[in-house]
């Protein structure tokens, strides 16, 4: 298993609003992930379509969509061994009355239309969603002095 897969997490305009990004972030870098991107962003509606490409013309999207237009969005990559897979651990359920407690989603949300953050879901989705949110340049190679502490 690579120390080098990579995860897209966004927090969402409720999350910013509700000053949660910080506290989302270090759940990530509490667990030793590493942080290989970050901006704040106003999505546009052509960025969303693409993002949310799997849901276009279902019943909740141009709802969904104006949420996610609603304020600004922290977009983060994190790079580490499984981190696809453990970072939708680490953001519970979509829906945060099925999230279970000690998760992001879990402690801080209820409704499902406003469920503070966003995980890739496989490894091909993030490796989509990271080209779509970032340019190349903007993704930072550095060497983390815990690597050592963190991975056997
Ligand atoms: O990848 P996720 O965010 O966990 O879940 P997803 O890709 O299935 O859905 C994307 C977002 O769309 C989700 O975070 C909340 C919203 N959503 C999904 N299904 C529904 C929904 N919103 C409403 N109102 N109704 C839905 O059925």
């Amino acid at each position: 298993m690579s120390n080098t897969e990579r995860t897209f997490i966004a927090v969402k305009p409720d999350g910013v609003q509700r000053g949660l990004v910080s506290k989302i972030l270090s759940r990530f870098e509490e667990r030793g992930f590493k942080l290989v991107g970050l901006k704040m962003i106003n999505a546009s509606q052509d960025l969303l379509d693409q993002h949310y490409a799997e849901h276009v013309g279902k019943p909740f999207f141009a709802k969904m969509t104006a949420f996610m237009r609603s304020g600004p969005i922290v977009a983060t990559v994190w790079e580490g061994k499984d981190v696809v897979n453990q970072g939708r651990r680490i953001l519970g359920a979509t829906n945060p009355l099925d999230s279970a407690p000690g998760t992001i989603r879990g402690d801080f949300a209820i409704d499902l239309g406003r469920n503070v953050c966003h995980g890739s879901d496989s490894v091909e989705s993030a490796n989509r969603e990271i080209n779509l949110w970032f340019k190349k340049e903007e993704l930072v190679n550095w060497a983390s002095v815990q690597a050592t502490w963190i991975y056997e």
